[in-house]
């Protein structure tokens, strides 16, 4: 096994696994109409307390083995939208279907945190609802493990305490059907279908890529510690947090190009873990990895820290393109697009109603909040 550094890619302009040139004509602007479709719905329960989601290595062990069940007792409820995806085979299956069927339009754009802030409101509330999950879903601080040597070891991929770690090495990934086979990542370590942890030998139902049919394949990870040392470094994390504008935040999140030396937070969160050849690297089936959900509610909690730190403002504060690929994620050139506002309509079709941006700009009104 090689692990050869970063700066081997560095002088290619890859495109990033996580994104497919094709999908660029999938995406298509909202219309007017659309735009006037959210409901205001605010999903708070009656009488319900706030709900703190806790960063992972704040979990008792018993908390984190109630996580992880409740992620297989998802896997183990029935379907409700089996008969309109073949590939969704249980609960767990219905929301990677949401996920594809929707991925175009919720990625490069303005919808996307407040659009996966709402998927992950879903999600929570089905672990409760579905699976009597008494908790909430937990963050992971990968600022305490954003180095190459930290990163694999971090309490994350624990094998029993955690979600497990990486896929094993597997030299010639070749053959491993991928979104994007352009993409060749040196630094990847893994590849392998997961052999450790509570998600080893899982089987993926639906995906690799936009695709909603029945096509079971084994869950992989394929690490790429210096493309994490890289994306999530403190400095990153710096241009985050000190975002003047939405705009800048949402830059400094999504990216600036899909060049590795570019990928920032998200890109370096699922590439980081998904690689060239593991599911989470994958713009429409990544929630195939349980993974997924953690990430997003680390990308929700950042979103969270930013807004609170100038709340008068930030707490109305969005921009940014209603179509995935709109100013400024033009990476492949301009593309008709119009700036979203907050009447914005955010749509999770074929499961739950659309809610617009507005309400999900609060997460203490909507019940829960961050812990640190
Ligand atoms: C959201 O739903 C509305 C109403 O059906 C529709 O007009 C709009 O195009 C949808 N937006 C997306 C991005 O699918
Ligand atoms: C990798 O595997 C593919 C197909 O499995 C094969 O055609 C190719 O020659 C292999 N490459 C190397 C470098 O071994
Ligand atoms: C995964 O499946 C293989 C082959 O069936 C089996 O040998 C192995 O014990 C399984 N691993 C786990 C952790 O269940
Ligand atoms: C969207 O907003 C940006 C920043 O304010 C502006 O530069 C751009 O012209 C706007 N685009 C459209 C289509 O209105
Ligand atoms: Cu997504």
């Amino acid at each position: 096994m090689t692990c050869q550094s970063l700066a081997m890619i560095l002088p290619k302009v890859l495109a990033l696994a996580f994104i497919c040139l094709t999908s660029f004509t999938a995406a298509s602007p909202v219309d007017s109409e659309g735009e006037k479709w959210g409901s205001d719905l605010v999903v708070r329960q009656e009488n319900s307390e706030t709900q703190v989601r806790k960063e992972w290595r704040k979990l008792s062990d018993d908390e984190k083995l109630d996580w992880i069940d409740a992620v297989k007792c998802m896997m183990s409820k029935p379907a409700l939208n089996g008969a309109i995806y073949s590939g969704s085979r249980s609960r767990y299956g219905d929301f990677m279907a949401l996920h594809i069927q929707a991925a175009d339009y919720v990625h490069f754009n303005g919808p996307f945190l407040p659009w996966h802030r709402h998927l992950l409101i879903l999600w929570e509330q089905e672990l409760r609802n579905t699976c009597g999950y008494a908790g909430s879903q937990p963050w992971w601080d990968f600022s305490l493990e954003n180095t190459a040597e930290t990163f694999p070891k971090s309490p994350l991929f624990d094998p029993l305490h955690g979600v497990g770690g990486n896929g094993p090495w597997v030299e010639n990934v070749s053959s491993i059907p991928v979104s994007n086979p352009a993409v060749i990542l040196a630094d990847r370590t893994g590849g392998g279908c997961l052999d450790n942890g509570p998600f080893a030998n899982l089987t993926v139902t639906m995906g690799i890529g936009n695709n909603l049919d029945y096509n079971p394949h084994c869950l992989r990870r394929d690490f790429c510690p210096e493309l994490i040392a890289s994306a999530l470094s403190d400095e990153r994390l710096a241009a985050v947090r000190n975002a003047p504008t939405f705009n800048d935040f949402n830059i400094a999140i999504q990216g600036k190009s899909l060049a590795v030396p570019d990928a920032v937070i998200h890109l370096g969160l699922h590439i980081g873990i998904g690689g060239q050849v593991g599911e989470l690297a994958d713009t429409w089936s990544s929630p195939g990895d349980p993974l997924f959900y953690i990430i997003h509610s680390t990308l929700d909690k950042l979103w969270n820290d930013w807004q609170r730190a100038d709340w008068d403002t930030r707490k109305s504060e969005i921009s940014g393109p209603d179509a995935m690929w709109g100013y400024p994620f033009d990476f492949f050139g301009p593309i008709p697009y119009k700036n979203i506002t907050l009447d914005y309509s955010l749509n999770y079709t074929n499961f739950g109603s659309s809610v617009t941006i507005r309400s999900v700009m609060d997460i203490e009104a909507l019940g829960y909040t961050y812990d640190d």
